[in-house]
């Protein structure tokens, strides 16, 4: 069975962790009690994504998390991640279910409801919402999907999401209310001075959320 807490699902982004090197980053986030590790690096060459692949596995799953590989199904099997995470204009969810077999962990960006819903009828993991708030860390993101959406979403669909985008301590609150149950942050963790403690707030947020 695959094992997946989505709950604080915390991304890599080299160029907004302040000079820091992203290894030490993400484990910073990990001891913070991030549950799952994306790698999510659009200016590496196929051969450092490898070798970052490798590292953050090794380090997630010595926190006991996830480790998941943005875009690339090749990197993710090369390095034998525990999944990829697929945008609308990557390789197709049922191609690359056929390529990683059933027991990787694959999740979908959508953007809207109409995408939310086909998402939900496909060979997915989880399925990413957003951006809920704007954001300045992906420079082509979709206009934000608001707070309705994530609603919608938690009430209508049963597959399992992560909000996304422009969540931060000020807001998470009213992403949770709005019925998520997890949170995809780049910024508020990777670029916070004190990377575990912006992880761990968040994560008490959530964990806070799902008792209420
Ligand atoms: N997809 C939708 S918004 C986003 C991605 C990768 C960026 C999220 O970054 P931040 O800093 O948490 O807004
Ligand atoms: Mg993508």
């Amino acid at each position: 069975m695959k094992k997946l807490d989505l709950s604080l699902y915390v991304i890599s982004g080299q160029h907004l962790a302040q000079g820091r090197e992203l290894l030490a980053v993400m484990e910073a986030a990990l001891v913070g009690g991030a549950t799952v590790i994306q790698l999510r690096e659009k200016n590496l060459s196929g051969r450092e994504l490898v070798a970052a692949g490798l590292a953050l596995k090794e380090l997630a799953h010595r926190y006991g998390a996830t480790f998941i590989v943005n875009d690339r199904v090749d990197i993710a099997l090369a390095v034998d991640a525990d999944g990829v995470h697929l945008g609308q204009d990557d390789l197709p969810v049922t191609m690359a279910r056929q390529i990683m077999g059933p027991d990787k962990i694959i999740g979908l960006s959508t953007h809207s409801w109409e995408q939310a819903l086909a998402a939900s009828k496909l060979p997915v993991d989880y399925i990413g919402v957003g951006p809920v708030f704007p954001t300045s860390s992906k420079p082509d993101a979709e206009k934000p999907v608001g707070l309705s959406l994530v609603q919608r979403v938690a009430r209508e669909l049963s597959v399992p999401f992560v909000a996304i985008g422009g969540i931060n301590a000020g807001n998470i609150q009213q992403v949770l209310a709005a019925g998520a149950r997890n949170v995809a942050v780049i910024s508020a963790v990777v670029a916070a001075p004190d990377v575990t403690a912006a992880a761990r707030e968040l994560k008490n947020f959530v964990a806070g959320g799902r008792k209420a």
